[in-house]
C-alpha cells in the first residue's frame, strides 16, 4: 500500500513541504487546473507538476481527475474528438511514469453536498448531505448559490446543460460510458495506466439527472464492460458507504481479488436519514463505516495500490478548501497507516 495525499497544486494553501511531514505519506494525488475540459493534458505541463512534487522528495502517484467532457457523457457527435484528446492525455501521463488515473462519470455535477460547514458535537465542521433539502432546490430558479459547485456554471449554461440531459436516462448514460471505455481502456492498457472510476457521490440520482455508478451490481457490470486490468474502480468508502445497502467489505474482497482497485479513498460518514448523511472523523467508532474491517479486507486481498484519506473535518481553527484541510486529513492518514501496520503484522504473526 502506498499512502498518498491530495494536493491542489500551487493554489492549494497547504504546501507540499507540510504534506511531506505527515508520517508515511510518500505519494501525491494531483491534477492540472488550468486546462479547458476536453483539451489534451500536455506532457510539458504534467512534467512541470511532477518536478515540483519530486523536488520535495514525493512521488506523483495518481492523477485525480481528468474531467470527462459533458459531450462524451451525453453521447454527442462531438465526443470522438474529446475521446481522442482523453487518450492522448493518458499516453502523456504514462510517458512520465504516472500510472493511476481517477475519474468519474457523473453528469453536470461532481460530488454534491447541501452544507459545507455543519458543526458537529465536537465543535468541528463537516460536509453534509440532506436529501430533503436537496429536493427543495430548484436549479432553474434562484441564485445558484449552492454549496461548493453550482457557481461554476452560469445560469444559461446550466439551463442548456440540463435541457441537453432531459432525454438521457440511465440506460443511455451506460451506453455512453461503454462507448468511452471501449476506446479509452485499450489505450490505458497499452500505456500501463490503471483507470479507476470514482463512484457517484452521493450514489443516487440528484436533480433528475441520472447516476449509474451507485451500487455493487453497477460495479459488477462496469468491470465487465471492458475486461482489462486497466478498467478499475477508485474504491471510495465514503461515497459507496452513503448507500447502506452496499456491503463495502464484500465489494473490496471481490473487486480487490480481481485486481480492479488501483486506488482507494478512505472516509467515514454517519447516516442521518435514508438518503442523508454527514462526514465524520476517520476512525470506526465515529461513523457507520467500519474502517478496521475496510483496511483488513484490503490487506487480506493483497491490495498494493494507493490510498488517500478522503475529506476531513475542519478542526483547530483551520480555514480552507471544504473537506481538504490539512489537520484532519493528516490525522486520518496516520490512523489508516496505524491500522495497516497493526493488522498486517498481526496477520503475519509477528
Ligand atoms: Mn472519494
Amino acid at each position: 500500500m502506498e499512502m498518498t495525499f491530495r494536493w491542489y497544486g500551487d493554489n492549494d494553501p497547504i504546501p507540499l513541504k507540510y504534506i511531506k511531514q505527515i508520517p508515511r505519506v510518500t505519494g501525491i494525488v494531483s491534477a492540472l487546473y488550468d486546462v479547458n475540459i476536453g483539451d489534451v493534458w500536455s506532457t510539458e505541463k504534467l512534467k512541470l507538476l511532477k518536478r515540483k512534487i519530486e523536488a520535495e522528495g514525493l512521488k506523483f502517484s495518481v492523477i485525480e481527475s481528468i474531467p470527462i467532457h459533458e459531450d462524451i457523457k451525453l453521447g454527442l457527435p462531438t465526443r470522438d474528438e474529446f475521446i481522442d484528446n482523453y487518450c492522448q492525455s493518458i499516453r502523456n501521463m504514462a510517458s512520465l511514469g504516472i500510472r493511476v488515473l481517477c475519474y468519474n462519470f457523473m453528469p453536470v455535477f461532481d460530488w454534491t453536498r447541501t452544507e459545507l460547514n455543519l458543526e458537529i458535537s465536537d465543535g468541528s465542521n463537516v460536509l453534509s448531505y440532506d436529501h430533503e433539502q436537496l429536493k427543495n432546490i430548484n436549479l432553474r430558479e434562484g441564485t445558484l448559490e449552492l454549496p461548493g459547485w453550482a457557481t461554476q456554471y452560469k445560469k444559461k449554461e446550466l439551463d442548456d446543460l440540463l435541457d441537453a440531459y432531459s432525454d438521457t436516462d440511465e440506460k443511455k448514460l451506460w451506453s455512453n460510458l461503454e462507448y468511452f471505455l471501449k476506446q479509452v481502456i485499450p489505450v490505458a492498457e497499452e500505456s500501463g495506466v490503471k483507470m479507476g472510476i470514482h463512484p457517484d457521490d452521493p450514489p443516487w440520482p440528484i436533480f433528475n439527472l441520472p447516476r449509474i455508478i451507485t451500487d455493487e451490481a453497477a460495479l459488477e457490470h462496469f468491470v465487465k464492460i471492458v475486461d482489462s486490468p486497466s478498467n478499475g474502480i477508485t474504491f471510495c468508502t465514503g461515497s459507496l458507504g452513503a448507500n447502506p445497502k452496499i456491503d463495502l467489505i464484500k465489494s473490496i474482497r471481490k473487486f480487490g481479488a480481481m485486481e480492479r482497485i488501483p486506488f482507494a479513498h478512505c472516509r467515514n460518514i454517519k447516516h442521518t436519514g435514508e438518503y442523508s448523511f454527514h462526514e465524520v472523523e476517520h476512525p470506526t467508532e465515529f461513523g457507520d463505516i467500519n474502517m478496521y474491517e475496510v483496511i483488513k479486507a484490503f490487506i487480506e486481498v493483497g491490495f498494493t495500490g494507493a490510498i488517500r484519506p478522503d475529506h476531513g473535518r475542519m478542526i483547530w481553527g483551520e480555514k480552507g478548501r471544504p473537506g481538504y484541510g490539512l489537520y484532519d486529513r493528516a490525522l486520518g492518514s496516520i490512523y489508516i497507516s496505524g491500522l495497516w501496520e497493526g493488522i498486517e503484522k498481526t496477520l503475519k504473526g509477528k
